[in-house]
């Protein structure tokens, strides 16, 4: 028995540090959290420890195949990688090197996945694709404020926070060790509130809950700094010395009437003065969360509440924040280096949000794409847009571990190899200042590859220079480089299994401001010079403008797996459940484990009524990353941007429920689960 370090691959707040175990045999027959790591301590949640049952598997993929005839068939390395090869020389012969594209995503946090953008490189020109199916209009709205988003410490919030005001993040769910932080907050006597349309776990412990209408936070928002303004409650130190508009901002926040705004987003008047009472009276900390902005106007309510924080004096204060992301990790990573960006190789970028499109209208057209580290028929909105733009495509290439939706349209699959087959190092930079290891613990099943050791096989085929020629272990020193500025390297990190990062626990302590004011920016001209509103300007969604389609629907992340990657043991469910409140199910004529049809304006499926109480009327819940056959919930999302950045506005979605009967199922079965085109 053998104890190596690892680390969780998943996109996911926590980035843990695990423990694999390893048998006589070469198997790794155990994962625990390690317990020295002060945020895992020894704890995954239940999708991590299903890591080692995606790695064991029988349903794992194992060798190169190619489809023939509709049929995958099973095929030798070398010649894989020979024909592909070949078709990447006539489709840059043909059409140029814009005509290979490379579609990728955080299937795996590990920063050695971003040295395939070197080959792409080497080649002298692709298409690439930018953006974000998760939290760029967050990201944008947060640049345009404070220059660079960062976060307090999670340490810091437990100690210091007077409330913890938790706004649209699942924390439980999808960010679990920041619960005994708050736990250690609410010891100390720390007030918890949760605004979330939808029910959560914290509720429980909450000492406010506020439910507005998705979509609605940023009018929320303003209108509680229209009453601490009006009540002559803002930080008047900070505000002058630290921010920029605040005049213009005042006078624009004059028109967010309490209760005008109570109305827009159906909370109660009362509820907005407790916000606003919250916030004059901090150290109040905000999680923010990334689904209240995939909305059409998400990236102008992240600015509404990064106002609000900053006004009420909880910016640049132990105990504050409003902490949606950790950009400051970013700074101990040599990019340029990792992605072997020197070859200045022309780059055609397409929008994660919308490259079916793209792909169905470029000109040149995209002929040759390689899919890695992302299940794109399921994930990104609008799937069936989504297969028609990959038939559109002579030849896909699939990198994956599993025979995902998306490789019902591929021509090739090569077998990528798990966490524990590989060496790399996780940087996520949504929470944690942690970097963790992961050593390679086992050698590959099959003929798995890790993901830089198949592209290095394809740059040799195409003789291309040799940019990924170099060991893992080498690439890692060289890429983390800028840690011996302060005194730091990856030995420790790789030896303790992980490495805190020099990072103040109180962000913005200092007062800088990576604006071009130096200050935080509630009236932003890099904003306007994109186009947008200088000051946050949430205005309304069009969620409630149609009687045809009355709920929101929240396609929300999964409780018990990532996004698609399902435990290999669950039984899929042909019906997937659609939470909806007491009151809507007796409107409706519903009860528990009735069979419900939802209809979008793009698709239709049917799911099971789950009945819950605590969460708003006017909206369902239906859990992302589910599929059976060949349906998905992405059928039932059309592909919309956000208002800023290249975000994703998957939560601004209405839709109707219809109650069928069986036998309507039975008999409909074809016309069922099939988007209306
Ligand atoms: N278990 C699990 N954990 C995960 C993941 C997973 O798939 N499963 N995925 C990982 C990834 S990729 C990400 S990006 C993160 C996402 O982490 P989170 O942001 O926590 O999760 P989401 O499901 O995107 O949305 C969070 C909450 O936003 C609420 N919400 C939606 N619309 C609104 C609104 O208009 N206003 C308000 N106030 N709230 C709203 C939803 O009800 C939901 O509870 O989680 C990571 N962790
Ligand atoms: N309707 C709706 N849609 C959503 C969301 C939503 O909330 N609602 N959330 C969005 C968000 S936040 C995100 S982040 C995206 C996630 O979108 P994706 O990243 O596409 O989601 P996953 O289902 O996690 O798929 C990752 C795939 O990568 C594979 N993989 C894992 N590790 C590796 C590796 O090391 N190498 C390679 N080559 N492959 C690997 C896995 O087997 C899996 O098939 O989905 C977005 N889509
Ligand atoms: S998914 Fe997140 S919480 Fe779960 S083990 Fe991985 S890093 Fe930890
Ligand atoms: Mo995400």
């Amino acid at each position: 028995m053998r104890v190596s370090k690892t680390a969780c691959p998943m996109d996911c707040y926590d980035s843990c540090s695990m423990i694999a175990r390893v048998d006589d045999q070469g198997h790794v027959s155990s994962i625990e959290g390690n317990s020295e790591h002060p945020m895992t301590q020894g704890r995954l949640c239940g999708k991590g420890y299903k890591l080692l049952e995606r790695h064991h598997s029988q349903e794992r993929m194992l060798w190169p195949m190619k489809k023939v005839n509709g049929q995958w068939q099973r095929i030798d390395w070398d010649i894989a990688l020979q024909e592909i090869a070949k078709e990447v020389e006539m489709s840059i012969a043909q059409y140029g090197p814009l005509s290979i594209m490379h579609s990728y995503d955080y299937g795996s946090s590990g920063i050695l996945k971003l040295a395939t953008d070197r080959f792409f490189n080497m080649l002298g020109g692709y298409t690439d694709v930018v953006g974000s199916l998760c939290w760029e209009a967050g990201l944008t709205a947060q640049e345009y404020d404070f220059g660079q988003p960062k976060s307090n410490d999670p340490t810091d919030i437990a100690e210091h926070s007077k409330h913890i005001v938790i706004w649209g993040r699942n924390v439980s769910v999808t960010n679990m060790h920041m619960v005994k932080y708050i736990r250690e907050a609410q010891k100390r006597q720390a007030t918890v509130t949760v605004i979330n349309p939808l029910k959560t776990d914290m509720d429980a412990q909450a000492d406010l809950i506020v439910q507005p209408k998705p979509g609605t936070d940023g009018i929320l928002a303003l209108a509680i700094c229209n009453e601490i303004i009006a009540n002559d409650r803002y930080d008047h130190i900070f505000v002058d010395k630290h921010v920029l508009g605040f005049d213009a901002f005042k006078l624009h926040v004059q028109a967010y009437d309490v209760s005008l705004a109570a109305h827009i987003c159906g909370v109660k008047e009362e509820q907005i003065i407790q916000l606003a009472n919250l916030y004059s009276d901090g150290p109040t900390s905000t999680l923010l969360g990334i689904g209240m902005q995939r909305y059409k106007n998400g990236g102008n309510t992240i600015r509404a509440i990064d106002a609000l924080a900053a006004i009420s004096g909880n910016v640049g204060v132990a105990g504050g924040g409003v902490n949606y992301a950790h950009r400051e990790m970013s700074a101990f990573v040599d990019w340029h280096t990792l992605m072997g960006r020197s070859h200045n190789a022309s780059r055609r970028e397409f929008s994660r949000v919308t490259q079916a499109n793209e792909i169905l209208e470029a000109d040149p057209p995209v002929d040759v794409l390689f899919i890695s580290r992302t299940n794109l028929v399921t994930q990104v909105p609008n799937a069936s847009l989504t297969r028609r733009a990959l038939r559109n495509v002579r030849v896909k290439v699939l990198i994956d571990s599993y025979l995902t939706q998306t490789a019902d349209e591929a021509d090739y699959f090569l077998p990528v190899t798990t966490v524990f087959e590989e060496e790399d190092v996780m940087l996520i930079s949504m929470w944690s200042s942690y970097l963790t290891y992961a050593n390679q613990v086992v050698q590959p099943r099959g003929q798995a590859r890790p993901d830089w050791m198949i592209f290095r096989d394809l740059a040799r085929e195409l003789h291309l220079p040799k940019d990924l020629e170099i060991s893992p272990e080498v690439l890692l020193e060289e890429v983390f480089q800028p840690l011996h500025k302060h005194g730091m390297s990856l030995k420790a990190c790789k030896e303790e299994g992980f490495l805190r990062l020099p990072i103040d626990p109180v962000a913005y302590r200092d007062r800088v401001f990576k604006t071009p004011s130096g200050k935080v920016e509630l009236y932003s001209e890099l904003a306007v010079a994109h186009g947008q509103s200088a000051l946050a300007s949430p205005g309304s969604t069009r969620l409630y403008d149609s009687a045809d389609y009355p709920y929101a629907l929240l396609t929300v992340h999964p409780r018990r797996q990532e996004n698609s990657q399902a435990p290999v043991s669950h039984v899929p469910r042909k019906n997937p459940p659609i939470e909806i409140s007491p009151q809507l199910a007796i409107d409706l004529g519903l009860v528990e484990l009735d069979l419900v049809l939802i209809e979008t304006n793009i698709g239709q499926l049917i799911c099971e009524v789950k009945i819950t109480e605590g969460m708003r009327m006017d909206v369902v819940k239906l859990e992302q990353g589910w599929t059976y056959e060949d349906q998905n919930v992405n059928m039932l999302i059309a592909a919309e941007v956000s208002d800023l950045g290249r975000g994703s506005a998957q939560y601004d979605t209405k839709c109707r429920l219809k109650k069928v009967s069986v036998k309507v199922d039975e008999h409909d079965d074809d016309k069922i689960g099939n988007a209306i085109l």
